[in-house]
């Protein structure tokens, strides 16, 4: 009897349950009806709240430090990261005031014409998209003649022996640099190109910025499967391993966003077959729960089960892709990584359900992808999850002076710094999520990888 028990408890104990006898069954009380309204506006009042610190210590800057109350420039000369990233946030959240100063600023102030090497990816999605963006929920021309100026001085990225983009470019010189780089920063830049193409009317943004995707996409190995590193100039991968992690994930992303923006028949076989390697070959099971790990990309070994916040953006492309099913499944093995520590750490390792990397950087694909599938399903469970999301954020990341980044979910330890995307896309993820299912016209709409909308309207 006592080794039953023992057995008994054991598993018990692996399986998480409290008691060994089957309970009594007592149905799950429905979930509490949430308040969607003051959720918006909650979400409205902090938006606010982190946009006044950024107005108040860094204005004028790239991001703010919210816990030293400092600018934070990334290139010494300020591009007006935060602002002009957060601008169709604040338009769309309908905070006029703060929508219009950020306007001004941009406006009066930014230019482009500076003499400092920028990286390629992380200004286009965050600078160049949302230029794009808010130039066509305002109309303000300024913003788009802004994009073509930038899209301009950053096209000679595209000038490597094999049409891939270069990492970095000097803004005034146009000289590129960096012939290491990874599909992310090749394949994430076609929204945003493309988009600056229809509205300027300039072919060679769309063209470039498709011929490197296709670039890349040649170069898969036999399994479907791009690595991790490769080589702009002799376009030689450099690491193999394959994962939709930091470095890979919006690759993908772009590939069927692009196909729906742009209605490319080309970018939408490239999706197809690429989605197929991918649940062919990362997907995995650990726990009941469905994973996307690491493999080689030649041979298909299993390299790590590592997963973390940047993966969470899979769920949300599923859905756009038409796999709810797994879109679901993957979004609850999300969360549980979310509930490890009752916020999420940047990267797990799913076997031993362990933290490998604790910090936490405000970042939102778990919300996003929350959006797409509350969306598509209407389930309450994703309004449900979202509250849980930002009582998280209310209770651990809030500061007196904005929002801020987690040294650690282990020790709660705060870092220093307010990611111009926290405004970009964590707080408009959140408003999706709570406000009314028709509350914007998403119709012909396209978010880029920064939560950026494009509308198709050429
Ligand atoms: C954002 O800058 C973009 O979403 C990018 O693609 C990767 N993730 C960060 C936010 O986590």
């Amino acid at each position: 009897m006592i080794a039953v028990r023992r057995i008994c408890s054991v598993a018990l104990v692996a399986s998480g349950l409290a008691a060994c006898a089957a309970p009594p069954r007592v149905p799950h009380p429905p979930p509490p009806r949430l308040d969607r309204a003051a959720l918006v506006e909650r979400v409205r009042e902090e938006t606010r709240h982190a946009w006044a610190a950024y107005a108040k210590y860094a204005w004028g800057h790239d991001e703010l430090r919210p816990m030293t109350q400092a600018p934070r420039d990334w290139y010494g000369e300020s591009l007006l990261i935060t602002p002009v990233d957060a601008l169709d946030t604040l338009v769309m959240l309908g905070l006029g005031d703060e929508a219009a100063a950020a306007r001004k600023l941009i406006d009066e102030q930014l230019s482009f014409d500076k003499d400092i090497v920028v990286k390629n990816f992380e200004i286009t999605i965050r600078v160049l998209g949302g230029l794009l963006s808010s130039y066509q929920l305002t109309g303000d021309r300024k913003l788009l003649w802004l994009a073509d100026d930038l899209g301009a001085r950053l096209l000679p990225v595209f000038e490597s022996p094999t049409g891939m983009p270069y990492m970095f470019v000097n803004l005034k010189t146009g000289k590129p640099s960096g012939s290491k780089t990874n599909p992310a920063e090749i394949g994430t830049l076609l929204l945003e190109f493309g988009t600056l193409s229809k509205l300027t009317q300039k072919p060679a943004y769309y063209d470039k910025a498709k011929a490197a995707v296709m670039k890349l996409y040649e170069r898969r190995s036999a399994l479907g499967l791009v690595g991790e590193e490769i080589d702009v100039e002799t376009g030689r991968w450099l690491r193999s391993d394959s994962h939709v992690g930091g470095g890979i994930d919006s690759y993908y992303e772009y590939l069927l966003k692009a196909a729906i923006l742009f209605d490319d028949e080309d970018l939408r076989r490239m999706w197809k077959t690429s989605v197929a390697a991918l649940n062919d070959r990362l997907a995995d099971e650990a726990g009941g729960h469905l994973w996307y790990g690491q493999v080689d990309m030649n041979s298909g070994r299993r390299t790590a089960s590592e997963f973390g916040a940047l993966h969470a953006f899979l769920p949300a492309v599923l859905v756009l892709g038409g796999e709810l099913d797994r879109a679901r499944r993957l979004e609850a093995s999300c969360f549980q990584m979310w509930q490890l520590r009752g916020i999420e750490p940047e990267v797990i390792d799913y076997r031993a359900m362990a933290i490998r990397s604790p910090r936490y950087q405000l970042r939102p694909e778990i919300i996003e992808s929350a959006w797409y599938l509350r969306r598509a399903t209407g389930d309450a469970e994703y309004l449900a999850m979202g509250k849980t999301f930002f009582d998280a954020l209310l209770a651990h990341t809030r500061t007196p002076d904005g929002y801020t980044v987690l040294d650690s979910v282990e020790t709660w330890a705060k870092g220093d710094l307010m990611p111009s995307y926290f405004l970009a896309e964590t707080v408009k993820y959140l408003y999706l999520l709570f406000a009314p299912d028709d509350a914007f016209d998403f119709d012909r709409v396209v978010l880029t990888t920064e939560a950026h909308p494009l509308r198709h309207t050429w």
